[in-house]
């Protein structure tokens, strides 16, 4: 096995990711068969549970109700519902249902007691429940624990430094803050980020520097490609090269030789061939279901058979980490506490938002 660094430096990570691509790929693909069976990929599927009409300003997010994109928002789905969707995922061989809400942070009340209410439904389904709900308190994250949550997703998304150039309204200690309230569960941390927004090389390495120091590091990072959606800041972004999708998968496996890699946001333009260098690099899981959120992601079925065609067996649930046990409603050791948390609002200006949603305000 080799070692799990928590000191890696940009500078580090910077002459890893440009490496000569088959140097890159050989050692990528060393360090996943150290630690992973390389014929395995774990497939979650996402469902957006609330969609839409979000109070924050990420530059990236078609869910953010100051810009104006084509999306259809919807109010919180019901248990039922969520239940329905989580047996046909589990039905085309996904081991994880991701439930995403368009929330800044979540509150104490009746919707986050659904929420918890999905999360016990889909545990005794025997798949694995992951949550991004956006920031979360510590007995937040323990209520959630108690319900038989597996993992939260909550991502980093670039560098400290170009954070600040996406978001304004929340800051990057917010996010550390919510990642270690997880910790402080048995629940595990999903936590990647974005590659495309208009980052340099350095910001790329920077994230991955702010992941792999994490002690733990984080059991699964989704490696999203920006999704350009019409009416956000980042519009106009050009598509990422499927080299450098390649290179970050590599660098990703390199600095976090457990984690499990996923390719996420952006498969759609992707080719096979791509997504099976990415694999190859050093990828073990990817998001599956015909959505990602609000955007497109490529057919189950076509999934299913890019597995057939390269000899890759689907993941089952709790392969890694032992069932969590689910705690019911009424025989709950924790109450809701009401808190009101300071999570930060910097309100800096970046200009593209400000464009952006005074573009909205014509349009709307
Ligand atoms: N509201 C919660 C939050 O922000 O943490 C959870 C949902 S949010 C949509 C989850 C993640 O989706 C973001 O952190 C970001 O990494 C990813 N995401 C959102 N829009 C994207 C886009 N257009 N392209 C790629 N990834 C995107
Ligand atoms: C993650 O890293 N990517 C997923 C999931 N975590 C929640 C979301 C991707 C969203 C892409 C844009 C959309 O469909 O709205
Ligand atoms: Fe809201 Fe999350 Fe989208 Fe940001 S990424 S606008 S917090 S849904």
């Amino acid at each position: 096995m080799s070692e799990i660094r928590h000191n890696w430096t940009k500078e580090e990570i910077i002459k890893i990711y440009n490496k000569p691509l088959m140097e890159l790929l050989y050692e990528a693909a060393t360090v996943h068969r150290l630690h992973h069976d390389p014929n395995v990929v774990q497939v979650s599927t996402l469902l957006s549970i609330k969609t839409g009409g979000c109070s924050e300003d990420c530059g990236y997010c078609p869910q953010a109700a100051r810009y104006h994109t084509n999306i259809e928002g919807n109010d919180l789905m019901s248990v039922q519902q969520v239940k329905a969707q989580a047996l046909r995922a589990k039905a085309t061989g996904s081991s994880r249902v991701c439930m995403g809400a368009a929330w800044r942070n979540v509150k104490d009340g009746e919707e986050f007691n659904e929420v918890l209410e999905m999360v016990r439904t889909i545990n005794k389904l025997d798949m694995e429940v992951c949550c991004t709900l956006g920031m979360i308190t510590e007995n937040q994250a323990k209520r959630l624990a108690e319900a038989g949550l597996y993992a939260y997703n909550h991502n980093l998304d670039s560098s400290e430094e170009y954070y600040k150039e996406v978001i304004s309204t929340r800051g990057y200690q917010d996010r550390l803050d919510t990642i270690d309230n997880v910790r402080k569960t048995n629940v595990t941390v999903c936590s990647g980020g974005i590659i495309g927004m208009g980052e340099n090389l350095e910001d790329r390495a920077g994230m991955l520097v702010a992941l792999s120091t994490l002690n733990p590091q984080p059991e699964s990072t989704p490696i999203n490609a920006l999704v350009a959606v019409e009416g956000t800041p980042l519009e106009d972004e050009k598509p990422v090269e499927i080299w450098d999708m390649i290179r970050m998968v590599a660098a990703t496996r390199i600095v976090m030789p457990e984690t499990q890699v996923r390719l996420s946001a952006g498969r759609t333009q992707m080719s096979k061939e791509g997504q099976a260098m990415c694999f190859f690099a050093g990828a073990n899981s990817i998001f599956a279901g015909d959505k990602l959120l609000t955007t497109p992601n490529p057919d189950v079925n076509e999934d299913m058979k890019m597995f057939e065609l390269l000899g890759l067996n689907t993941q089952k649930p709790f392969t890694k980490k032992v069932q969590p046990q689910t705690v019911e409603a009424n025989d709950s050791q924790l109450e809701p506490l009401g808190e009101k948390p300071k999570w930060t609002r910097p309100e800096h200006t970046i200009e593209r938002n400000e464009a952006a949603k005074e573009k909205a305000k014509t349009l709307k």
